[in-house]
């Protein structure tokens, strides 16, 4: 373990590194020698880091060092576990992957070469995902004799739904970039070596909403969506109303009705 060395508080493992660009913090899968494969200080680490999210930092992007974004979990750590130990190790990834979703600000995950198995599974529990040309997509988990087990059954059906879920892991067969594109599972697809900037350059622009907006998105939006649609449409008012209540929005709209605001143009 060594200190991020970015003016972050949390220990990160050797296989983390962190780095601090502005309001924008980015967070590196850098094992590149095992394919950024996911061991337990890895996973460890995610959760700490996430949920040591410094004040000053309004979003995080989340990506690999080298060839492969991640090929997901570190298959030489799974022999050694019995069942009980099986589940308490999905637990911990479980629980690192919330500190994602539902955690201080938004991720954007930047993905290029494999997002397989539990790196596509975490790739899913970031907010937005960037994918460079190289990206493809597999859950292997069938061929390996095991499962899903990072939250990937519940949240890859969310954005692909369960037949392409199945498809994937009955079949062993990969989406490359462009049909991951079209299936849901990147919201853009870029030029290969250009995934980071464009990373970047999202988080910049999330950064710029106001706080208590991001908070809505996150943590209500997929509240609402997931309930009866009575309680979600009284979930929304109430969430409208707070947010449209703070000092933050009420500032915002004087400067667009005093014509300071941005418009919304045409991109
Ligand atoms: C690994 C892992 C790994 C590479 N765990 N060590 N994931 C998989 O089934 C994907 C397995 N990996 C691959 O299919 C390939 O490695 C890649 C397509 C990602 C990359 O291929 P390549 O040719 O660039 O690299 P490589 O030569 O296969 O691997 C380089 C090294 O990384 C090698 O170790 P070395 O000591 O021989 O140099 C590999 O053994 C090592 N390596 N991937 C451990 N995944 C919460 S449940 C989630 C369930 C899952 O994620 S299942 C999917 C597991």
């Amino acid at each position: 373990m060594g200190k991020s060395g970015s003016g972050f508080d949390v220990r990160l493992p050797r296989s983390l590194k962190a780095e601090r660009h502005g309001d924008v913090a980015v967070l590196l899968l850098a094992r590149p020698e095992k394919r950024n494969a996911i061991d337990d200080p890895t996973v460890f680490g995610i959760e700490a880091f996430f949920a040591g999210v410094p004040d000053g930092v309004k979003a995080v992007v989340l990506a690999g060092e080298g060839d492969h974004f991640c090929s997901g979990l570190d298959l030489g750590e799974l022999s050694a576990r019995d069942v009980a130990q099986g589940i308490a190790h999905s637990r911990s990834w479980h629980r690192a992957f919330e500190r994602i979703e539902f955690g201080k600000v938004p991720v954007v995950a930047v993905l290029h070469g494999a997002v397989v198995g539990g790196g596509l599974e975490l790739a899913a529990a970031c907010h937005l995902r960037v994918a460079e040309r190289s990206a493809y997509y597999a859950l292997p988990e069938g061929s390996r004799g095991i499962f899903l087990g990072g939250g990937g059954s519940v949240r890859l059906p969310r954005l692909i739904g369960v037949s392409r879920v199945m498809e994937l892991m009955l079949t062993g067969c990969t989406y490359g970039a462009e049909q991951g594109q079209t299936f849901g599972l990147s919201h853009i697809v870029v030029d290969d070596g250009a995934g980071l900037a464009k990373g970047i350059e999202l988080a910049e622009r999330v950064a710029t909403n106001a706080p208590l907006s991001n908070f809505a998105v996150m943590h209500v939006l997929p509240r609402i969506a997931e309930s009866d649609p009575a309680s979600g449409l009284l979930t929304e008012s109430l969430m409208a109303a707070i947010a449209q209540g703070s000092d933050d929005a009420k500032a915002r709209l004087k400067d667009f009705l005093e014509k300071r605001g941005k418009k919304v143009l045409r991109g």
